[in-house]
């Protein structure tokens, strides 16, 4: 405590008088930094992945509290160079093809459409799958915290106007079956089943300001429950098609369902869980009170339970879920827990609203075809990658990623 307090005095002191030259290193800004003793940030280098992507960074959802991701933290996947420039003044949205009359719009004139506001994730379809995972994988270490195992998603209040309510103004032909979305940026476009596009926006809030530039200003699509790739930062166009582009490689890229049969196009993200605290690279301090906390989804819908096991998932208790619970967003669980100062195996298995739940390794490993040594050996395990994440805590209070041990 004594060190604690020695620290955190000075700047109490220095607040008294709040005179803005002398408030800590900052000062009163028009525009809000965090405190220096803060230092969580993304890490850049996921981008030394074998995709060789130029940004790739992941959100550090081990710092995190609650639901929400800091619009700084939001994780970045950007195929492009560096984050563009965009004027939001020059800037203009496109609708054409299979209408009655094409569209152009400009940013106030997205903004003086009825506007609506939603909490959900964006989630890398390749979030948590060892193919993607850290370039420190493949230096034989394996990923270690939850952001290197987990960290392609993110939770943000995203606001803007449905897709829907443009494309009606437009007026969809007969026949039309596919939106495809294009990214001023070049080359970035996907394909959107119409008929699952319901829920889709154009969106140029997040969190309550401007969308980050990282994140697509000024304007993107946010596709909730669907993987990441569907929701076009710095969208330009949106064409109205009859067939998909079959434009991205993970268009063409399928993933094995349960029944063995493959589906190409993914339109939703299944259940999935990890552990933040206690986890991998943190350590115990001590035996005693811990509270065991996490961050849960699903693109299906509602998380309706969240179960966690101590002991390598011999047995599950159900966790307190923090409200609001909102489907297609992150869900923040917590459970009461004190440490023996054995060795324990900590993981959370989270079902949907659907009933879906998540698999552990072995069973998602047999619907591939494969096993969880040969995953572990090549690195090829798949998109939409769930398994539940075991954590191990030592004796010593040390806790290490188990997914393969
Ligand atoms: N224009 C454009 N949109 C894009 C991408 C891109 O490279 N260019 N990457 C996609 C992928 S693969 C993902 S996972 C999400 C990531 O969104 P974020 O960087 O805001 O987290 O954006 C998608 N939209
Ligand atoms: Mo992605």
């Amino acid at each position: 405590m004594a060190g604690v307090a020695v620290g955190a005095l000075r700047p109490a002191t220095a607040q008294r008088g709040m005179n803005p030259d002398s408030v800590g290193p900052g000062k009163h800004l028009p525009y809000g930094v965090r405190s220096r003793y803060e230092t969580t940030a993304r890490d850049y280098s996921l981008s030394k992945t074998p995709y060789k992507m130029s940004g790739s960074a992941g959100t550090p959802l081990q710092d995190l509290h609650g639901m929400i991701t800091p619009s700084p933290l939001h994780f970045v996947i950007s195929h492009g160079a560096s984050p563009p420039d965009f004027d939001p003044k020059e800037h203009r949205l496109l609708i054409q093809g299979m209408v009655d009359r094409p569209l152009i719009f400009t940013l106030d004139e997205l903004k003086r459409l009825p506007s609506i506001s939603r909490i959900c994730f964006v989630e890398c379809g390749a979030n948590s799958s060892y193919r993607l995972s850290s370039g420190r994988y493949h230096d034989g270490a394996g990923p270690r915290t939850p952001m290197e195992t987990h960290g392609r998603t993110s939770c943000s209040e995203w606001t803007g106007v449905l897709l829907s309510a443009l494309l009606r103004e437009a007026g969809m032909q007969d026949g039309a079956r596919w939106l495809i979305g294009e990214g001023a940026e070049g080359g970035w476009t996907i394909s959107i089943p119409l008929e699952q596009s319901a829920e889709v926006m154009v969106v140029y809030g997040q969190n309550g300001e401007a969308i980050r530039p990282e994140q697509g200003y000024p304007l993107r699509l946010i596709c909730p429950g669907f993987p990441g790739d569907h929701s076009v930062k710095w969208l330009r166009r949106v064409l109205v098609s009859d067939q998909p582009a079959m434009s991205d490689r993970d268009e063409g890229q399928s993933t094995l369902r349960d029944d063995g049969r493959n589906r190409f196009f993914k339109p939703e993200m299944p259940p999935k869980s990890v552990i933040t605290y206690p986890s991998a690279d943190q350590r115990l301090s001590g035996p005693g009170f811990h509270e065991i906390t996490g961050v849960a989804w699903s693109g299906k819908g509602r998380v309706s339970r969240l179960e966690i096991s101590t002991d390598g998932g011999r047995t599950y208790q159900d966790a307190r879920l923090q409200g609001p619970v909102l489907p297609k967003a992150h869900t923040r669980f917590c459970l009461d827990w004190r440490w023996d100062g054995s060795e324990a195996m900590i993981q959370s298995r989270c079902t949907d609203e659907t009933g879906e739940a998540q698999p552990t390794i072995e069973a998602m490993a047999k619907v591939w075809g494969a096993t969880k040594e040969e995953w572990k050996e090549n690195f090829q395990t798949p998109s939409l990658f769930n398994p539940i994440q075991p954590w191990r805590i030592n004796r010593n209070g040390a806790i290490e990623n188990a997914l393969f041990l």
